[in-house]
């Protein structure tokens, strides 16, 4: 178990330090979950498929700098473009347009504001708002591209006729775009061939409610026209909903049909939005504030997917921080980003001086919940737990497979602590890292479900880590000792349960009573063969012919996978050695973690006393003699807490190990 730092002394480095720096050394994302870009603020995001990709275009949100006449306000410089093939890893193919680039655009507007790109005859075409050098208010833009990335070329003048800010394009199944943008209410026109110029006159879109609208964002699907746009509800408080109405006709009327998603709970006073269709299924990009919880003017990008009904009508989405991708088990997962949780359930900033730290979740009581769906476990075999988890009183975390009731993989009892030890009670609130055995890994992919079966528990991230492997199964007829000597070959038994709570114990003759009890029949002669059982008491236990990955034999391991306790074992060893020749002089030198005594042709030749760590030649028998053929090492090893291990190996008259004999 590890703390992990308080927060008072985790680095407080300003917003703006950590932007930079993550803007400079952090290219690629690679998150399954929401926001999806998390190294800079990315507002108004527009998703185009292109080439099987997703590209996005959203706006660029920054600090407001000092020469920024209006202060605290939307502040855009430049535009980037992300892609991606997966919504997961998303790839920052760097800036495609900035202020300055802009021949009709003033250099220290800071307005770039929601721009569109969409591809006609192998051209991108990149559609933005920009302030003019001369007047006031917006215009609007069009720069073009052979790629989707870029380079984009800007056109020496803005669209003629089109005056305000959000410019979107519809490519109709005929060939003819049309253009939509907010400038007194929305508005539209036919695009020309040209895609730079409008080939009608503007006009209002018709049929759409009252109240603040702007962000349209058009497409067509099974022969509707959809009109899509953030829409103030005055009734409901005044921020941005995301709104549609549809028409059989590109330009309208319409007919308005509700909301696609209710005002952010926070009071996020913009919305801003685009409707995708990648791989078969319909996803709605947006944005929050999520990394700027005190500031709406700084967003950030989230996915959702989104469903139509049979008439045609969307499906209202709700908006979540666990996004779209599927989270891989043996990575972090980030559980506040929940999809799905009990109304008690709460998330709050890790570090609300650094927001880019994101969230943890509380679940404050007993039978409080939370669901994240989309996990991918088929890379975890045999595993564990690590959660990371803050409580004020011992409690238990569980964690399910799919629901509130469903299978338990792992149990987390969670004893709180601060520098003085375990306590039932802290107030200190620290972060501990704990880990828990799995009991049971759910196949491909899954939806975890965590449970909260004490007092509150508030987590911030768990991982499933495969253990690494110890031990193979004995391979071959026989196997040699290791370059150094070590015997890596072992019939081990599993764990015999002793009841040793302190190693303080292992007396020389607390440990000669208990080596000498008979455990089980033939104790003493027994060769063991693979699988064989043999019965101890209420326990029936196995013998296991194993290679040792390591010179050390790592008990504790061998007790955690095929044992019932790790803790307070009795581990019984047996080797068969064969020596080519007579040997004399020779010497057994093994270490062990936990009091282990040694036996060669059945006569105890090294007794390690003590509460000792495994240290190699620790303890080294009186002179002996390999007979030719075989002989039969055998050990006894007891261990209460720790981990337990031990090495062996025989050295010959001078020190040299001895190779030249096999095991079997
Ligand atoms: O990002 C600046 C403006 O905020 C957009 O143009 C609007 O749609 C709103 O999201």
């Amino acid at each position: 178990m590890e703390t992990r730092k308080p927060k008072a002394r985790q680095v407080r480095e300003t917003l703006c330090g950590i932007l930079l720096t993550l803007l400079f050394f952090a290219p690629l994302t690679a998150e399954a979950q929401n926001p999806i870009i998390r190294d800079q603020f990315t507002a108004d995001p527009t998703a185009r498929v292109f080439d099987g990709k997703v590209y996005l275009y959203p706006s660029h949100d920054i600090l407001s700098p000092e020469e920024q006449e209006r202060k605290n306000w939307f502040t855009m410089a430049d535009y980037h473009v992300f892609s991606s093939a997966d919504l997961v890893n998303w790839t920052d193919h760097g800036i495609i347009l900035s202020q300055e680039r802009v021949p009709w655009g003033n250099p220290k507007a800071y307005s770039m504001w929601a721009p569109d790109c969409v591809c006609k005859d192998g051209k991108y075409y990149f559609y933005f708002p920009d302030a003019p050098k001369s007047g006031r208010g917006f215009a609007v833009g069009v720069a073009v591209a052979d790629r989707p990335e870029g380079p984009f070329t800007c056109e020496p003048e803005p669209m003629p006729g089109v005056t305000g800010i959000d410019p979107c394009v519809l490519l109709d199944d005929d060939g003819s775009a049309y253009i939509y943008w907010s400038g007194m209410g929305l508005r539209g026109a036919r695009l020309k061939e040209n895609m730079k110029e409008l080939a009608t006159e503007s006009q209002a879109m018709e049929g759409l409610p009252e109240g603040f609208k702007e962000g349209p964002f058009a497409f067509k699907r099974d022969g509707w026209y959809y009109l899509t746009f953030p829409w103030v509800r005055k009734q409901q408080g005044g921020t941005e909903t995301l709104a549609y109405a549809m028409s059989r006709s590109p330009l309208g009327p319409w007919d308005f049909k509700g909301i696609i998603m209710a005002e952010h709970a926070n009071r996020c006073w913009t919305n801003h939005h685009s409707l995708v269709q990648y791989q078969g299924q319909w996803y709605l990009f947006y944005h929050h504030n999520d990394f700027s919880p005190r500031d709406d003017k700084r967003r950030s990008a989230r996915i959702e997917r989104l469903a139509f009904n049979a008439d045609g009508t969307i499906q209202e989405v709700r908006p979540t921080l666990r996004g779209v991708g599927i989270s891989k088990a043996t990575e972090r997962i980030d559980v506040d980003r929940y999809s799905e949780a009990d109304d008690a359930v709460a998330v709050s900033y890790v570090d609300s001086l650094n927001p880019f730290q994101g969230w943890s979740v509380m679940l404050p009581r007993k039978g409080s919940w939370l669901r994240y769906a989309d996990v991918d476990f088929s890379a975890v075999k045999d595993g564990y737990l690590v959660v990371c988890v803050r409580a004020h009183a011992n409690t238990e975390l569980l964690v399910r497979e799919r629901s509130p009731k469903g299978k338990v993989m792992a149990r987390v009892p969670v004893t709180v602590v601060n520098e003085r030890g375990p306590f039932r009670r802290d107030m200190s609130g620290q972060w501990l890292t704990l880990t828990a055995p799995l009991v049971f890994v759910p196949q491909g992919t899954a939806d975890l479900v965590l449970t909260c079966e004490g007092e509150g528990v508030e987590v911030d991230w768990l991982q499933f880590k495969n253990r690494p492997e110890y031990f193979v199964p004995a391979s071959g007829t026989e196997a040699r000792p290791d370059e150094r000597g070590f015997i890596r070959r072992w019939m081990l038994l599993e764990p015999i349960r002793q009841d040793v709570r302190s190693n303080v114990v292992f007396t020389n003759t607390w440990l000669r009573e208990a080596f000498g009890k008979t455990y089980f029949k033939d104790q003493m002669t027994i060769r063991p063969k693979d699988g064989q059982r043999v019965k101890v008491g209420q326990q029936t236990l196995r013998w296991h012919s194993l290679d040792s990955r390591n010179y050390n034999v790592k008990l504790f391991r061998f007790a955690e996978r095929w044992g019932e306790q790790t803790y307070g074992s009795l581990f019984w060893g047996v080797a068969l050695v064969d020596s080519p020749e007579e040997l004399t002089n020779v010497r057994l030198a093994a270490g062990s973690n936990g009091a282990s005594m040694w036996w060669l042709n059945g006569e105890e030749v090294l007794l390690l006393e003590g509460d000792r760590r495994m240290v190699e030649d620790d303890g080294m028998s009186g002179r002996l003699t390999l007979r030719q053929g075989q002989n039969v090492l055998r050990f006894a090893l007891i261990n209460g807490p720790g981990l337990s291990d031990c090495c062996v190996r025989f050295l010959d008259e001078k020190g040299n190990p001895i190779t030249n004999i096999t095991i079997r």
